[in-house]
Order: structure tokens, then sequence, then C-alpha cells
């Protein structure tokens, strides 16, 4: 393959080719393929290799830092750091091309949080959501919501389709929720749906996986792969408090296309930060530790919190710090829970004025 057959295999076209010659002519086109803690790797038509900000894009990302700071998914120009001293593979992202889409989720409450690209240039967003304990026709509206922002296609996947007898159930529920966006039953264990997928899937188009972890967003990617690529989530000793399983957005080539996996978004859902529990993941370790599930850390027996905190190990400060931050992902997300019941409320009194109509048209209204 050469090196222009390399690059649209990834996706690039002549939309990108121009955008690149227009805003950062003489530099080199790549495709961020993963990225954990600022470090990316990154393919481009001589192969993949390790990359990293470059200090103009580092200037550029605190004027706006959702369209500048490389995600997953992007389009990126990149140059041959100068000097011998750096490894001759590693490059510098000096620019993230304009994106075509992307899954972009709000920053919860505080407005000064930058809002987090989750995947670029995507083609579908697939809204994946498990026909057991874990379906919320709730958290379905956010995501999809999310997903219909993006500017891609959102298809809901309804996995685990293998524990329900009640698939046409769910389906119904997801098809009210999501009016106008397609579903597919998936079972990564008996591989019911996966061809139905892969339908979706086309060599340079680009799927992402979004949903709350657990929801076997992994699994699928490795059905469709035929062979185990990613980590899945085996036994969890605490499945209600969502332990991730993926820890990292990762983009997957196929011989068909190409698939963005990510990990799956805390319960609190889109609103919620995932950074939270990433930036304050000491406290998070703590936290399993207690003997209630919904320990408060206030006075309950067995609270691992308050002996970390007696007993110096945890920063008082730092404790409070993460408290704030809960509490305002809790309230942001109860404001779109009040808006979502705003809405939902107005849609039934439509559906209740026009059955009312309907009933005094064919009984009249003495009835
Ligand atoms: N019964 C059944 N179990 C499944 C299926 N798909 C996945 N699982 C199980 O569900 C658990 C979670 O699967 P993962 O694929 O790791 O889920 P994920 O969405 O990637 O989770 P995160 O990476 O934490 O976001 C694992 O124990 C899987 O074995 C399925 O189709 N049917
Ligand atoms: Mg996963
Ligand atoms: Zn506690």
């Amino acid at each position: 393959m050469d090196a222009i057959d390399a690059l649209q295999a990834l996706g690039w076209d002549d939309q990108f080719a121009a955008l690149l010659a227009t805003e950062a002519p003489g530099l080199v086109a790549g495709r961020i393929l993963s990225e954990e803690r600022g470090q990316y790797v990154v393919a481009s038509g001589a192969g993949e290799g390790p990359a990293s900000p470059s200090g103009r894009l580092r200037h550029d990302a605190e004027l706006d830092p959702t369209a500048a700071w490389p995600a997953v998914g992007d389009w990126v120009a990149l140059e041959r750091p100068a000097g011998d001293g750096a490894a001759i593979e590693h490059r510098l992202i000096q620019r993230v091309l304009a994106r075509r889409t992307a899954v972009i989720r709000r920053a919860p409450g505080d407005r000064k949080l930058p809002s987090q690209v989750l995947a670029a240039n995507v083609d579908v967003v697939f809204v994946v959501t498990s026909v057991n304990q874990e379906f919320s026709v709730r958290r379905l509206e956010r995501y999809v919501t999310v997903a219909w922002e993006s500017g891609a296609t959102p298809i809901v996947l309804l996995s685990k389709a293998d524990l329900t007898d009640d698939l046409e159930g769910f389906r119904l529920q997801v098809e009210m929720t999501a009016p106008g966006v397609d579903v597919i039953a998936v079972s990564a264990v008996t591989g019911q749906g996966v061809e139905d997928v892969r339908r979706h899937l086309g060599v340079g188009r680009t799927v992402v996986f979004t949903g709350s972890s657990g929801v076997g967003k992994s699994s699928i990617v490795n059905a469709l792969a035929g062979e185990p690529l990613l980590d899945t989530g085996g036994i969890r000793l605490d499945d209600a408090r969502g332990r991730h399983t993926t820890t990292r957005r990762q983009l997957v080539r196929l011989v068909d296309g190409m698939l963005i996996d990510t990990p799956g978004l805390r319960e609190l859902g889109v609103m919620d930060g995932e950074g939270l529990a990433t930036a304050f993941e000491d406290i998070e370790r703590i936290v399993v530790e207690c003997r209630f599930s919904d320990c408060q850390h206030k006075s309950e027996p067995g609270c691992a919190i308050r002996a970390a905190l007696d007993g110096g190990t945890l920063d008082r400060g730092r404790f409070a710090a993460y408290e704030k931050l809960q509490r305002e992902a809790y309230r942001a997300t109860l404001a779109t829970d009040a808006l979502s019941r705003r809405a939902e409320r107005r849609k039934w009194a439509v559906i209740t004025r026009d059955v009312e109509q309907h009933m005094r048209l064919k009984y009249g209204s003495d009835r």
C-alpha cells in the first residue's frame, strides 16, 4: 500500500486534503488512533507512531481547548521535531484540522471546564444500551441527543440480546424514546445482529461505540473483529459502581472499516465528569472500600473515607474539592432530568389531547 492508499484507508479524502493545504501547508497528515494522558498514537501515510502536541498547539488550546486539542479520530498536521535528540519516529502535532463530525460531551455544571471531544470524524455513532437493569430511557435520551449533535448518524444497539425474552418490548421503548433512530439487537455471545452492525462499516468509514460502562461495547468490537482485540469486563465484584474496563479511547482498524471504542461514562451520564473519576482516582479507590455502597462518608460504620481522613492518608482539602465537584455534576444531572421531564409532560399532553379528540369524534362529546 503506498502512502496515499494508506491515508485513504484511514478516511482521508479531497476535502481534508484541501483543509490541510490551506490550514497547514507543508505539513504531513495523520489521524489520531489513541490518546492516554496526553500521549498520542498517530497513523500517517508512513505508518504509525507516538506524537505529542507542539508548544504552538498548546497555546491555541488555551484559547479554544475543545476545537484545538486533539481527540481520537482527528486529522492532524504533523511535523518532525527539530534537533537530533528526539526519537526519529516521534511527531509533533501542530494543528487539528476542522472536524467533519464530533461527539462532544458538555462539561458538567461548571461552565469554565471545556467540553470534551469523545470521538472525531465519525460516520455513525452507536449508542449501546443493554437489555437489563442498566436500561434507562432517561440516559438513552441523553446519549442519543449527544449522538445527534455530533453531526453523524445515531444508531441504537440493544446489546446482550441473549439476556431477555422481551426484545420487542425493549425495541419499542427505544423507538419511542429515539424516534427515527435505527435499532439493532446485538449479542456478542450468540452473534445475533453482528452482521447487521457490520453493514454500517466500510473502507474509509469510522464508527464509534458509546454507552455506559459494562453494556458490552468492547465485546461488540471484538465480535466484529473476530478476535479478542480489546479487554472486556470479566467478573465484576461491584457492577453497580460501573468500574471501567476500557480506560482510553482507541481507534481500531479492521479490513472493512474503523471502530472507535470508548470507556463507559459513569452513572451520571453525559453531564457527569468522566474526568472527575480519573482526576480523583485515589479517592474513588478508597470509596469502594466503604462498607455501604451508598455511604455518604458522614458517620456510617465501616467508612473507609472517614478512616483515611482521620488517619491522615487522605487530604481534607482534596476530599472537599472532590465532594464539591460531585455535587456540581449531580446538579447538572438534576437540571437535565427536569428538562426532559418537562418535555415528556408536553409530549404526553399532546397525546392525551389527540386521544380525547379522537374519542369525541368517534363516540360524541357526551360519551
Ligand atoms: N450475556 C452477554 N454478556 C455480554 C455480552 N456482551 C458483553 N457481555 C458481558 O458484559 C460485560 C461487559 O462487557 P464489555 O464489553 O467489557 O463492556 P464495555 O461496554 O466495553 O465496558 P467499559 O469498557 O467498562 O465501558 C462482560 O462481562 C461481558 O462478558 C452479550 O452479548 N451477552
Ligand atoms: Mg470496554
Ligand atoms: Zn464512606
